[in-house]
């Protein structure tokens, strides 16, 4: 797509949104302009009925490097509050289908804070997570902090935020911040694999499901709850419920119909 200079999009088989960084000489930093390519393409892609999941990638050496430095370098306070296109990272968040990050080499600042924006991690043998704002002299400030307590819990998320320390694809695994480790070549082809899987299943369910998963990290449980329920009962009212229910007892595929 010519009207990206930072990232490369493209639909592939299966009803998949691929979202692939491309500023190998900076190992994939984020400079403002990449975070809006990013927002962008991200959101025609929720916007888009021909796919049902998406998937974000880097390369083999880095999925992203964080922030662009040189760019941030001489920035004021005033001039990040007044950067827009910082704001609209906010707007990922809002996403409605689900996001696959498909992780290789470096996730560092804000390429990890995209990760943990992600819903699905999948880890190649070679990644590394971490969060080394703090020898910038700053703190992370795409929800870094927040989301890494809530994965992690406090002690390992202090040592990570303060002393810069860096996790390993399996200890990322143990930890619960990705849910798979595969080898490096292959993270790619694995995340694809998933992201089809999941376009393939119906698909206001699939809405409704990470709605509802997403709730349980920003409230109590009495309110996620409440929201479960309500996205279940809401579920009735769909075709596919019937469809999905219909086809169990005759024993054969379900045909979804998205509505
Ligand atoms: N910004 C700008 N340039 C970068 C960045 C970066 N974050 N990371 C790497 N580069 C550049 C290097 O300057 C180098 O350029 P050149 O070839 O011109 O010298 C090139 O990429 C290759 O990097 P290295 O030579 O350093 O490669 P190494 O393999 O030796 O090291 C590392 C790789 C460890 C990743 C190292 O490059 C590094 O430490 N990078 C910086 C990591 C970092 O501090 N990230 C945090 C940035 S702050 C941040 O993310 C705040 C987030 C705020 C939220 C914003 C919303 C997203």
């Amino acid at each position: 797509n010519p009207a990206f200079e930072h990232i490369v999009v493209e639909v592939r088989p299966g009803h998949v949104g691929l979202v692939r960084l491309n500023r190998p000489k900076v190992l994939n930093a984020l400079n403002a302009a990449t975070l809006a390519e990013i927002v962008t393409a991200v959101r025609a892609f929720d916007a888009d009925s021909n796919v049902g999941a998406i998937v974000i990638t880097g390369s083999e050496r880095a999925f992203a490097a964080g922030a662009d430095i040189a760019e941030m370098s001489g920035k004021s306070a005033a001039d990040l509050l007044a950067d827009v296109r910082l704001a609209q990272w906010e707007a990922l968040r809002k996403t409605s289908k689900p996001l696959i990050a498909a992780v290789a080499g470096f996730a560092l600042g804000g390429g990890h804070e995209l990760v943990m924006v992600c819903d699905i991690v999948i880890a190649a043998e070679n990644a590394v997570f971490g969060q080394p704002e703090i020898n910038l002299g700053i703190i992370p400030g795409a929800g870094g902090t927040q989301r890494l307590a809530r994965a992690l819990g406090k002690s390992l998320a202090m040592e990570i935020v303060l002393n810069d320390r860096r996790l390993s694809a399996d200890e990322a695994l143990r930890a619960g911040l990705v849910s798979r480790v595969v080898p490096t070549e292959r993270v790619l082809d694995e995340a694809l694999s998933v992201a089809r899987q999941i376009a393939a299943r119906a698909p206001v369910a699939v809405r409704l499901a990470k709605q509802s998963v997403l709730k349980a990290f920003d409230t109590t449980l009495e309110v996620g709850l409440e929201l479960e329920r309500h996205n279940f009962y809401l579920l009735f009212s769909t075709e596919d419920q019937k469809e999905g229910m219909r086809a169990f007892l005759e024993k054969r595929p379900p045909n979804w119909k998205g509505r």
